[in-house]
C-alpha cells in the first residue's frame, strides 16, 4: 500500500437540500474533506442516482467563499462591508438588540424567519422553539407547498397517496407541471423503467420544452395557468366515450353525476381555446389516460405557482377518481407523502410551550386556557408577504407592531421571495436590524447587521424524510466544519440561554433531540437508524391507494370541493376563497396577458441551481451561464430582438434585463427565465423577483412565482 493514501471512509448521509427525492447519499470522505458523493443503491427510491450538482458536493463544502467566522456590518446597509468579531460579541449584539425590540413595541416585534435550504428535522424547525418560548411573531411558511398541497388535500383529504415506486409498474406516467430531470431526477429513474421493462409512455404536461419534456412519448404543452381547463377537457371526454369508471365513481365520489354535468360544455376545444393544445392532442391524451388502467399522474410544484394554482391541483386529481385509476398497482396520483410521518415534533418545535390564543380558540377553550401559565403565542406572518411586512403594511402586520428584527436561517429572501422591490427596500430599512446565519453571503447576508457562519449537512447531525418518497433517513455528522461554523442548534440554543428561553429541547444534543422524536413517534431507536440507515414507512398498499375511502368521514373524494374548509392548518383563509369554483374549473384569476403586458412569464428553476443554492459554485454557475429570456422565435423578430441582445421585461411590480435565447419549445405569448439566479447576476441588478407578486393564492396562501404578465422591450446595455 502506497503510504501517502489516506484511507478513504464511505459516509451515510441524506441530502439535506429542498428537493422531493431526499436522496440516500454515500459520501467519500478523505483527510476530513468531501470528495465524490454517490446515491446510494441500497434506497430503493433513490436508487444510485442522485443529480449532478449534489454528485460534486465537495466544491460546495469546501468553497474558498463559505463563512467561517461570525462578521459586523461595519459599512451602510447593504454595502457589504463586514468585520470579523467573537461568538460571544455576535450572540450578546443580538440578544440586545431583541431585548431592544421587544421593550419598544413588544416581542412581536421580533420575526425568526427561516425556510428549508437544509430539510433536517433539527436544524430546519429548531427555530420554532425559540420563536414559541419567547413569544416572537410565528412563521407562517407559504413560500413553496400551500396551493399544491392545499389543493391534493381538497379532494383527498389526505397528503399522500400510492407507493411513488410503482411508478415503474405504470404503463401510463404522466409527468404533470414538475421537471425533474432537473428538480428531482429520480423520479425519472422510476418512469424510465416503466418504459424499459414495460413499454410504457411518458407524457409531459409543461409550459415550454423542459429538459423532461424532452424526453416524453406525448409532450403536452400548454399555455401558463391553463391545467385545470386540460383537465376537464380531459374527464369531458372520459365521460362522453364511456371511458369513466362509474361503479367507482359511485362508491368513491361525492358527486359524479354533478360533475359530469358541469364537464358537459367543457369540450377539448373549449379548452383548446384556452390552453393552446390542439383539440385533437386533448382527444388522444384523454383516450390513453381512459384506456390505460396503470396510469401514474405525478403531480409536481409547477403548475400550481399561479393564482388558480390550488384549483388545478385538485382537478388533475380527479381524472384517476373518474377513471378509477387509484385502484391499481401503478395508478392513481402521487404528489407528496407528508401526511405518512406523523412525528411528534414536540421537542424539535417546543410544541408544549404553546397555549392556544384567545382569538384563536372558541369563547369556552379561551376561559380554560386563561389559568394556563405557558406564554401567549406570537401572531402569525405569512413568510412570502415579507416585502409587505417589512412596509409596515397593517393588513400583512395582522394589526399588530412592526417587525424591527429578524434572525434568518437556511433562507435567503433577498433573492427568492416575490415583489423584490418591497423586500430589498425594507431589508435596507435603518430602524431593521437582521442577523443572518449562513453558509456564504448570500445577498441576504449581505443586507444583515450580523452574519453568522454555518455548519453544512456533512458538519451537524440531523433526521431527514422524503417528501417525494417514503424514507426516513439519518445524516450523521461525518467531518468537522470549518473554521468557527457552528449549527442551526448550537445557534438557536446559545441565543435561547442569553435570551432566558426555557425549554429542555435548548440544552439537548441533536442526538438527544432525534433519539426521543423517533421514539416518540414509534420509529424505534437512534441506535436502531443508525445501524439501518434508512426506514421505509410506506403505508400498505391499500391505505396509499384510498382501497378503504378517502380521508372523509364518508370516504368520498370531493369531485365538488369545499375549499373554505381544506383541512390545511393556517391563521386564517387567504386570497378570494369565496370566488374559488365549485367544481374543476379554469378558473380565470391569472394574471392573463393583456394590451399593456402581452406576455406571460414562467420563472422554472434552472437544473444546476437549487432555489438560490449553488448559484455560488463555479461549475453550477458556467452551466447555466447567465440570466436569459426564453422566447418564441417568431415573438423574438416580432419584437426586433436578435438573440444575445438584452431584453426588457416588465411586470406591473418591477423590471428585470435578460438576454435573449430564441426557443421554439413555447407557444407563442409565452416565455421563460430560468432562475433563481442572485440579483447581481442580472445586468442593473434587478432579479426575477422583480418581476413576481406577494398577493396570497387561494385558499392558504402562496406566491404565484409562474403567474406574471409582462411587457418585453429591448433594453439598455
Ligand atoms: N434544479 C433544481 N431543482 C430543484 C429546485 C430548483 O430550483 N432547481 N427547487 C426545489 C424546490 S424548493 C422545489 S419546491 C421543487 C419544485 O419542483 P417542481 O415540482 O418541478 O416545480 P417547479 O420547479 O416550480 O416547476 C416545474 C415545472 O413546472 C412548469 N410550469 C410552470 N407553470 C406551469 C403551468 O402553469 N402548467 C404546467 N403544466 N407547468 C408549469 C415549469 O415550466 C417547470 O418546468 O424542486 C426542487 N428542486
Ligand atoms: N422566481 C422564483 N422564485 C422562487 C421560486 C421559483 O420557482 N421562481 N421557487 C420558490 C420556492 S419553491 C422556494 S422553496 C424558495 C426557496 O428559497 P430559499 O429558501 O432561499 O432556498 P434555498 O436556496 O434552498 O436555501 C437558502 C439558503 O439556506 C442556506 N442553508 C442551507 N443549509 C443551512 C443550514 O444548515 N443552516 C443555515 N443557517 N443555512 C443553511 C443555504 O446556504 C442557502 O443560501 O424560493 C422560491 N422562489
Ligand atoms: S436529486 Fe434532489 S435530493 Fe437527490 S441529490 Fe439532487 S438535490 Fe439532493
Ligand atoms: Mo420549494
Amino acid at each position: 500500500m502506497n503510504q501517502h493514501s489516506l484511507p478513504s471512509l464511505t459516509g451515510y448521509s441524506a441530502c439535506p437540500h429542498d428537493c422531493p427525492s431526499t436522496c440516500a447519499l454515500e459520501i467519500d470522505i478523505s483527510g476530513g474533506r468531501i470528495g465524490r458523493v454517490r446515491g446510494s443503491s441500497a434506497n430503493s427510491y433513490t436508487a444510485g442516482i442522485i443529480c449532478a450538482k449534489v454528485a460534486r458536493y465537495g466544491e460546495r463544502a469546501h468553497h474558498p467563499d463559505r463563512l467561517t467566522q461570525p462578521l459586523r456590518r461595519i459599512g451602510a446597509k447593504g454595502e457589504g462591508r463586514f468585520a470579523p468579531i467573537s461568538w460571544d460579541e455576535a450572540l450578546d449584539e443580538i440578544a440586545d438588540r431583541f431585548r431592544g425590540a421587544a421593550q419598544v413595541h413588544g416581542k412581536e416585534a421580533v420575526w425568526p424567519y427561516y425556510y428549508a435550504g437544509t430539510m433536517g428535522l433539527v436544524m430546519r424547525d429548531g427555530i420554532n422553539r425559540l420563536t414559541h418560548a419567547m413569544g416572537y411573531s410565528r412563521f407562517f411558511s407559504s413560500i413553496c407547498v400551500n396551493p399544491a398541497w392545499s389543493g391534493f388535500m381538497a379532494g383527498t383529504g389526505r397528503l399522500a397517496g400510492p407507493d411513488p415506486r410503482e411508478m415503474a409498474k405504470a404503463d401510463l406516467v404522466v409527468i404533470w407541471g414538475t421537471n425533474p430531470v432537473a428538480t428531482q431526477v429520480n423520479v425519472m429513474t422510476h418512469a424510465i423503467r416503466a418504459r424499459k421493462e414495460r413499454g410504457a409512455k411518458i407524457a409531459v404536461v409543461d409550459v415550454y420544452r423542459s429538459p423532461t419534456m424532452e424526453q416524453a412519448d406525448i409532450p403536452v404543452l400548454i399555455r401558463p395557468g391553463t391545467d385545470a381547463a386540460l383537465a376537464c377537457a380531459i374527464m369531458h371526454v372520459l365521460f362522453r366515450d364511456d371511458l369513466a369508471d362509474r361503479a367507482y365513481l359511485t362508491e368513491f365520489a361525492d358527486d359524479p353525476a354533478g360533475l359530469e354535468a358541469h364537464l358537459e360544455h367543457r369540450t377539448p376545444e373549449w379548452a383548446q381555446a384556452l390552453t393552446g393544445l390542439p383539440a385533437a392532442e386533448i382527444e388522444a391524451l384523454a383516450h390513453a389516460i381512459g384506456r390505460t388502467p396503470k396510469t401514474f399522474i405525478r403531480a409536481g410544484y409547477g403548475f400550481t405557482r399561479s393564482r388558480n394554482g390550488a384549483v388545478a391541483m385538485h382537478a388533475v386529481t380527479c381524472i384517476p377518481t373518474v377513471t378509477g385509476a387509484w385502484r391499481h398497482e401503478g395508478g392513481g396520483a402521487f404528489h407528496t407523502n407528508s401526511a405518512i410521518y406523523r412525528w411528534n415534533k414536540t421537542l424539535i418545535e417546543g410544541l408544549d410551550l404553546l397555549a392556544p390564543r384567545f382569538d384563536e380558540v372558541d369563547s369556552q377553550a379561551g376561559e380554560a386556557s386563561q389559568g394556563d401559565a405557558r406564554p401567549r403565542p406570537g401572531r402569525q406572518l405569512d413568510q412570502s408577504r415579507i416585502g409587505d411586512i417589512l412596509a409596515g403594511d397593517p393588513d400583512a402586520l395582522a394589526g399588530g407592531p412592526p417587525v424591527t428584527a429578524m434572525f434568518i436561517q437556511n433562507t435567503n429572501p433577498v433573492s427568492v421571495a416575490p415583489d423584490q422591490a418591497r423586500v430589498r427596500a425594507g431589508f435596507a430599512r435603518e430602524d431593521l436590524f437582521v442577523a443572518v446565519h449562513e453558509q456564504f453571503m448570500t445577498e441576504t447576508a449581505a443586507m444583515a447587521d450580523i452574519v453568522l457562519p454555518a455548519t453544512m449537512f456533512t458538519e451537524h447531525d440531523d433526521l431527514y424524510q422524503g417528501g417525494g418518497n417514503q424514507y426516513v433517513i439519518l445524516g450523521p455528522k461525518l467531518v468537522e466544519p470549518p473554521g468557527e461554523c457552528r449549527s442551526n442548534h448550537e445557534v438557536i440554543g446559545a441565543l435561547a440561554e442569553r435570551l432566558g428561553a426555557q425549554h429542555r429541547g435548548f440544552a439537548m444534543s441533536p442526538r438527544e433531540i432525534i433519539d426521543w422524536t423517533l421514539q416518540a413517534t414509534g420509529r424505534g431507536t437512534l441506535a436502531e437508524l443508525e445501524e439501518k440507515r434508512f426506514l421505509d414507512v410506506q403505508p400498505d398498499f391499500a391505505t396509499a391507494h384510498y382501497l378503504k375511502g378517502f380521508n372523509w368521514p364518508d370516504g368520498k373524494f370531493r369531485l365538488k370541493p369545499d375549499w373554505a374548509g381544506v383541512p390545511y392548518a393556517a391563521p386564517s383563509k387567504f386570497g378570494p376563497v369565496a370566488d374559488m369554483p365549485p367544481w374543476p374549473d379554469h378558473w380565470n384569476v391569472i394574471e392573463e396577458a393583456n394590451e399593456a403586458y402581452p406576455f406571460r412569464l414562467v420563472t422554472s428553476p434552472a437544473r444546476s441551481f437549487l432555489n438560490s443554492t449553488f448559484t455560488e459554485t463555479p461549475s453550477s454557475a458556467s452551466r447555466e451561464k447567465r440570466p436569459e429570456l426564453m422566447i418564441h422565435p417568431e415573438d423574438a423578430a416580432a419584437l426586433g430582438l436578435a438573440a444575445g441582445e438584452l431584453a426588457c421585461v416588465a411586470s406591473a411590480r418591477g423590471e428585470v434585463l435578460l438576454h435573449v435565447r430564441p426557443f421554439a419549445g413555447v407557444r407563442r405569448g409565452v416565455v421563460v427565465a430560468e432562475s433563481i439566479w442572485p440579483n447581481r447576476a442580472h445586468e442593473g441588478g434587478q432579479g426575477i423577483n422583480a418581476l413576481t407578486g406577494a398577493d396570497p393564492v387561494a385558499p392558504v396562501g402562496g406566491a404565484a412565482f409562474h403567474d406574471n404578465r409582462v411587457r418585453i422591450t429591448r433594453g439598455e446595455g
